[in-house]
């Protein structure tokens, strides 16, 4: 049995749904945060996205992991790999193997907010790695980064370009507080999408199969089923659009007709006009400069910046 330690109350999501819901649907522009996309149809969805041909980043990260987790095992000597978000991925065994392989590692602690989806993980990494000590972790990792288990050094691993979907001044606050549970000497891996020509970052997040517009209106339905709304998600259209100014590709859901909406749940009457956009995701793309930038404010050393070979994506490691 793989020990899991729950730091989230059994309705913290629901509570934390309704808030983001509360707040987000009743502000202007309409807003919601992108951590709703993901129930088990959600989390379907975007499988399907990183197997999209012009979804490229899951394949570069990929690549560059495949190329690279022997020297980030021989940089780190890590004895515990804490991953944010999913722990059951290709790309988690690449970096598990890397570890083990150099034969520091004894501890893998899998951060996820879903506790379904992370008993799933931790016990497939269980079975497959049964010299590991497998420890996941029931959190939020915008809130519960404190007490992390496992031996020290410890490396915190944060890959698939997530940290993209933060505002600035929430990467920010990330970084720091990432910096304040590690003990000096300790490390962040990092995988960050990098700014390329425009055609292919949209091709990214409106793909010709369809399947991002179904990801996106996925939200919708969460909302219909966990607050009993009763958006009619067909009468939504996916907008993806590069944002130059701010270098983030921009998720939105447009109205393709006037509409109200109730929300039982969180008691709201809403009123959409026609054309009306509802804002649901950033992905924000990097240079290396604004990388640089943002780990050393928050106190953290360059140690190694790799990129694929078509220099879409860049995987970087940290010490604090
Ligand atoms: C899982 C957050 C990395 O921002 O590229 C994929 C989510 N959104 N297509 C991303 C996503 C639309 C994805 N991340």
């Amino acid at each position: 049995m793989t020990p899991i330690d729950v730091h989230l109350t059994p309705d913290y999501a629901g509570r934390a749904l309704r808030e983001d819901v509360r707040a987000g649907l009743t502000a202007d522009p309409k807003w919601l945060p992108p951590k709703w996309f993901y129930d088990a149809r959600g989390s379907d969805l975007f499988e399907q996205i990183t197997r999209l041909p012009e979804y490229y980043p899951t394949r570069a990260e990929r690549e560059i992991l495949q190329a690279r987790a022997g020297e980030v095992a021989a940089i780190t000597k890590a004895h515990t790999l804490v991953e944010l978000g999913s722990g059951s991925s290709e790309k988690t065994r690449l970096l598990l193997d890397g570890l083990r392989d150099r034969g520091t590692l004894t501890t893998f602690v899998p951060l996820d907010v879903s506790e379904s989806a992370l008993r799933d993980a931790a016990d497939a990494i269980n079975v497959d790695y049964p010299a590991l000590e497998v420890h996941g972790v029931v959190g939020d990792f915008t809130a519960h980064l404190d007490k992390l288990p496992g031996d020290p050094p410890r490396m915190v691993a944060f890959l698939g370009g997530t940290i993209g979907n933060l505002l600035p001044s929430e990467r920010a606050t990330f970084y720091t507080s990432i910096r304040e549970v590690l003990e000096p000497g300790e490390w962040l891996l990092l995988g960050t999408d990098l700014v390329k020509d425009p055609a292919t970052l949209v091709a990214a997040y409106d793909d010709s199969a369809g399947v991002t517009a179904e990801f996106n209106r996925n939200v919708l339905r969460v909302i219909n089923r966990q607050l009993g709304a009763d958006f009619d998600v067909e009468a939504f259209s996916h907008v993806a659009i590069w944002d130059a100014e701010n270098e983030w590709i921009e998720m939105r859901l447009r109205a393709d007709r006037a509409m109200r909406v109730l929300i039982p749940e969180v008691h709201l009457e809403l009123d959409f006009a026609e054309g009306e956009v509802l804002h649901t995701e950033i992905s924000a793309k990097f240079h290396r400069p604004g990388v640089e930038a943002e780990l050393d404010t928050a106190g953290f050393g360059s140690a190694a910046w790799w990129t694929d070979s078509e220099a879409r994506f860049a995987l970087s490691l940290w010490q604090a």
